[in-house]
């Protein structure tokens, strides 16, 4: 399974991340404490094996077109992996684009454990959700429910049984989930982003014309749900 490509961070992992995020994540009074933040996976680029280089150019592109609109508002991509491309590739293009590093950082660590782990209050977090919405499978979505307890899946069939590739739904999570009273958690929005792999389903055999199209609309949908959060 796709589990075993996620390793626990241990000690040793999160000192280093400490490194990594240059001091972002200080307990306590980290510069986006209080402001409603969103942390957010970089969707299909792992087990749905969305190409990177593509998948970098249009989160700098929505995030760019999002921030300015956003008044009150962050955001946070975040990848668990150390020598993560995706994280590397984005932060180099939105430094040139010069976006707002107030309104937008990229952070090592778990989107589960970041206030815990790393510091970060995230309110909403997105998940790379699967078509059907399920629990499990691996990856950030796995991680997720996990971390939420059986509250999330609950939640989420109250709202929605699928998801079309390129949407996003919002789902509130209960106080009772772990996410929310240990993590400060209080939305989820899945994402279902465009699949290249052939072992999933509605797999889109490097069409990256419709790709493309589908990521752009993933992260639009993603943000707009963010603002209605927000608003
Ligand atoms: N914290 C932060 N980032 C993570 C974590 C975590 N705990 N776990 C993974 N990532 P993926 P996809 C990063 O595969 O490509 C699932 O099985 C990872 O390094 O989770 O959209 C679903 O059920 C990568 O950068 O999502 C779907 O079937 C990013 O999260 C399918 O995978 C997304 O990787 C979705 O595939």
């Amino acid at each position: 399974t796709s589990d075993e490509k996620i390793p626990e961070p241990s000690n040793e992992t999160i000192k280093d991340n400490r490194h990594v995020n240059e001091g972002q994540e200080q307990s306590g009074n980290h510069p986006l404490d209080g402001v409603p933040t969103l942390a957010f996976p970089s969707i299909s680029t792992a087990d749905f094996q969305f190409n990177i280089e593509k998948a970098s150019e249009i989160i700098v592109e929505t995030v760019e077109e999002f921030v300015k609109k956003i008044g009150n508002g962050r955001l946070v991509l975040v990848d668990i992996s150390h020598g993560s491309k995706i994280l590397s590739l984005v932060k180099s293009k939105a430094a040139i684009k010069k976006i707002d590093s107030t309104k937008f950082i990229t952070f090592v660590g778990d989107i589960t454990k970041l206030r815990s782990g790393g510091g970060l209050h995230c309110n909403v977090i997105a998940n790379a959700a699967n078509w059907r919405l399920k629990p499990g499978g691996g990856g950030v979505n796995a991680a997720i429910y996990d971390a939420a307890g059986p509250d999330l899946d609950i939640a989420t069939k109250k709202k929605a049984g699928s998801l079309v590739p390129g949407n996003a739904i919002t789902v509130s999570l209960p106080s009772t989930s772990p996410l929310y009273s240990k993590q400060g958690v209080t939305h989820i929005i899945h994402v279902l982003g465009p699949n290249m792999n052939p072992k999933r389903p509605n797999c889109l055999k490097d069409d990256y014309n419709i790709g493309c199209k589908v990521l752009r609309e993933a992260y639009s949908s993603l943000f707009e749900n963010f603002a209605s959060i927000v608003r």
